[in-house]
């Protein structure tokens, strides 16, 4: 009798690990049409393809799920199972988050990805310390200045009311002596609406997701970091999927990865002209605005230094 229920149970547990279909949400910040986005569509239909729709990943844009600052705890907590999030958004918490933030150390794609290598280790250990796994990370485009005047100089930004989307562009701020509001991409259409914001450094991508030519006729490609998008998982979540299916998903994760770095420098470019096709005035820099942004990343990765004990080692690997 024992026997015989271990048997159907046994049979139970097979018939219902062979239909079963897990689903998870995977929320993300920016608009659908956003090239992290659409890449992020793209995984999905990869593991969904790759498992015969064993896994079902529905992707939530838009902070339509969660805000963005909300995104991480959300992955870490279990509420969604994957998460892309901005990873210097959250320097605050651990400053380590915030390498790809600072100004001048990275400012190529070459350069980006070099630095990614070298922060890699460090996140996957923090992450996994905080019970979820980094699945890839992809580079925005190179920031730059956009602002409703000219600016020349470090000088014009001041006293202007300047968005920041983390805390490097917050202090970018404070050190111009500009003021500082934060307004993430999902709001940011309609806080440049209202007035509240005259100058910001984001890429050429969130400058047409958000239509920021629409009130600010200045863009200078200043290319001063490149900070990225990363694709985090509950490791709960991930070791409850069998053994195929986790394959599956790392696998589509890397090719997702590869992709999004290729998308990003097309978008660079692409964005750029779309830009200047309505009416912006896209240029780099005067050698004055370059010499006062380096000035003030200088402080930055300074101060980030003081306050980040793997720093160093982390900066000697990646300019090894
Ligand atoms: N766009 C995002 C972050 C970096 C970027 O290029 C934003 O402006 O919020």
């Amino acid at each position: 009798m024992k026997h015989q229920f271990g048997l159907f149970a046994a049979a139970l547990v097979l018939s219902t690990a062979a239909h079963a279909q897990t689903k998870w949400d995977l929320p993300a910040a920016y608009p659908a049409t956003n090239f992290h986005s659409v890449n992020l569509a793209a995984f999905a239909a990869d593991v969904n393809k790759a498992t015969g729709g064993k896994l079902q990943i529905t992707v939530h844009p838009g902070a339509s799920l969660f805000k963005a600052p909300e995104i991480k705890r959300a992955v870490q907590g279990g509420q969604a199972q994957v998460g892309e999030i901005l990873l210097s958004a959250y320097q605050n918490e651990w400053q380590m988050f915030g390498a790809d933030g600072q100004p001048f150390l990275a400012t190529s794609y070459a350069d980006a990805m070099k630095l990614y290598k070298a922060q890699k280790p460090i996140l996957e250990k923090k992450l996994g310390e905080q019970g979820m796994m980094l699945l890839y990370a992809v580079a925005w485009p190179p920031q730059g200045i956009y602002s409703k005047k000219p600016v020349n100089s470090a000088a014009d930004l001041k006293g202007s009311k300047w968005r920041a989307y983390n805390p490097a562009t917050a202090r970018i701020a404070e050190l111009v002596g500009a003021q500082p509001v934060t307004v993430q991409a999902a709001e940011l259409s309609q806080a440049l609406a209202t007035g509240v914001v005259e100058a910001n450094m984001t890429s050429g991508a969130t400058g047409v997701d958000s239509k920021l030519y629409e009130h600010l006729k200045y863009y200078y490609d200043v290319q001063a970091w490149l900070p990225k998008n990363a694709v985090i998982v509950n490791k709960r979540a991930f070791d409850a999927l069998d053994k195929a299916t986790q394959d599956a998903v790392l696998k589509a994760a890397a090719d997702a990865e590869a992709n999004g770095w290729k998308a990003s420098e097309k978008v660079n470019a692409d964005t750029l002209a779309v830009l200047k096709a309505n009416g912006m005035s896209v240029e780099p820099p005067s050698a004055t605005l370059r010499a006062d942004m380096q000035k003030v990343g200088e402080v930055m990765v300074k101060e980030w230094l003081e306050k980040t004990p793997e720093g160093q080692a982390m900066l000697d690997a990646y300019r090894k």
